[in-house]
């Protein structure tokens, strides 16, 4: 006897949406079909689409600083929030503190990660690339099932030099692990922070002016270029602009193993939102770009040159982003429970992707990217049952409580969106049912990653050497 059968809806596929029967037993999909008889719960889909969990491969959750303090979203919120708009799986980032180890980060981390509900797996920050952290403890964390280093190439106190990013590209060609790369130029901005605050631009909407696209078109370019020269694959985060997607077109035509992604508020946020009074709500980095940057950001998600659309889920309530200058207000917005909504609306609804499209870029390709997939990011014999239930008509008018989040703010408030998730399943079990969320903490589960192909370096170095 199955545990669930749901049944008359139009489910999506890998290979296309088909009418069928989804049967699920012991926390897994095990057939997809017609006339499936009958499981302990059957769920009645008709009229609704029946797609893949939310795969959230870029979220910030319950990252501790070395003062004590740590980011409000802890992994139960984040769990909460996450189930309400249809994800189920998220990978969250172990900060490296300067002048410490990582080791001892990821036992605090995976135990913190272990009070939520959602199924997740880790990305390392790297931010001080020591001999002992390379050669010593980020094998050791590897060998536990982390597959990506996480880099930035700007902020205080993260920012790599150049060398420590070739050193971080050459650790993760050894052992197997994807770089992720935040990128934006750290001198660049530091020289238009100092002058713009000097001539008393200091308002929320001057962050923007501080780091323009050419400052992210370089950075891009850069990190492309220093992984191409240690022949090691990256995914280039959170890309805002026409000019940084091209340098990740032009790599992928030469043939290089480099990926891209991209967020709802570049296709849904503009500049001019940090100029409202709560301007600094809508501060991220990169910073939203002019309304004419968002047709062009669909055409690089259309023709495949961004990969994955991921939230960047990074909460600050109100009052830490308040009474401040740009320079010190803290970069980021949550975005766990409006990804799915926002993308399906502007995307599948307004007619710019198709639903193959929509659940490769939310679900199949992070999953794939992150060697998460099979087993997340598809609806397959196999693969965990980790399922949204989807009404494509239905009309929301976006709200912070419905976000169901630990802070008192969204940048998407009174957006209207077309598609929302009447329900979430979790490896079988219902953990959301028309806003209720209804997993009980501490039942999320660790993925430790293995070795994946997709991530193999090409075996193409300058001259033949290779480090
Ligand atoms: N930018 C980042 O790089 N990380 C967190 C949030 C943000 O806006
Ligand atoms: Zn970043
Ligand atoms: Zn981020």
């Amino acid at each position: 006897m199955h545990d669930v059968v749901i049944r008359n809806g139009l489910v999506a596929t890998g290979s296309g949406p088909i009418r069928c029967d989804v049967a699920v037993a012991g926390g897994r999909i095990v057939a997809l079909g017609e006339n499936i008889p009958d499981g302990e719960r059957v769920i009645d889909a008709t009229g609704l689409l029946v797609l893949p969990g939310g795969v959230d491969s870029h979220c910030h959750i319950e990252e501790q600083a070395p003062d004590g303090s740590r980011s409000e979203e802890s992994f139960i919120t984040a769990s909460t929030t996450a189930f309400a708009g249809g994800t189920t799986t998220v990978v969250s980032f172990i900060p490296q503190w300067k002048g410490h180890g990582v080791w001892e980060r990821f036992v605090d981390y995976r135990a913190r990660a272990a009070t939520g509900m959602l199924d997740h797996a880790f990305h390392q920050i790297i931010t001080d690339p020591t001999e002992a952290v390379m050669e010593q403890e980020v094998p050791r964390i590897v060998a536990e099932g982390v597959r990506s280093l996480k880099v930035f190439l700007t902020y205080d106190p993260l920012h790599l030099t150049d060398a420590q990013y070739i050193r971080v590209l050459e650790t993760a060609r050894k052992l197997g692990c994807l770089v992720t790369v935040h990128c934006e130029n750290y001198e660049a901005i530091q020289w238009r922070t100092q002058r713009l605050l000097a001539a008393g631009r200091t308002a929320p909407q001057y962050h923007a002016w501080s780091r323009p696209p050419v400052v992210e078109r370089e950075a891009t370019q850069r990190a492309i270029a220093l992984a191409e020269l240690v022949d090691q694959p990256i995914q280039v985060f959170h890309v805002s602009c026409e000019e940084a997607a091209a340098e990740i077109a032009a790599a992928k035509a030469r043939g290089l193993k480099v990926w891209g992604e991209t967020c709802p508020q570049y296709v849904t946020l503009t500049a001019a939102d940090m100029a409202r009074p709560d301007g600094a709500l809508f501060m991220c980095s990169p910073p939203p770009r002019g309304g004419d940057e968002h047709a062009k950001i669909w055409e690089m998600i259309r023709r495949g040159t961004l990969d994955v659309i991921t939230s960047d889920h990074c909460a600050f309530s109100t009052a830490a982003k308040t009474g401040q200058d740009f320079s010190t207000i803290p970069n980021g917005i949550p975005g766990l429970a409006a990804r799915l909504p926002l993308i399906f609306s502007e995307g599948v609804s307004k007619g710019r992707i198709s639903l193959e499209q929509f659940c490769a870029l939310v679900a199949t390709n992070p999953a794939k990217l992150m060697g998460l997939y099979p087993r997340k990011g598809v609806i397959a014999p196999g693969s965990d049952a980790d399922i949204v239930l989807w009404d494509r008509k239905k009309q929301v008018c976006l709200t912070n409580t419905m976000m169901q989040h630990a802070v008192d703010n969204t940048p998407y408030e009174g957006m209207e969106v077309t598609g929302w998730p009447v329900a979430t399943l979790r490896r079988g079990e219902v953990v959301m049912q028309d806003g209720v969320v209804l997993a009980q903490p501490g039942s999320g589960q660790y993925l430790a990653r293995s070795a994946y192909d997709l991530v193999l370096p090409r075996g193409v170095t300058a001259d033949g050497f290779g480090a």
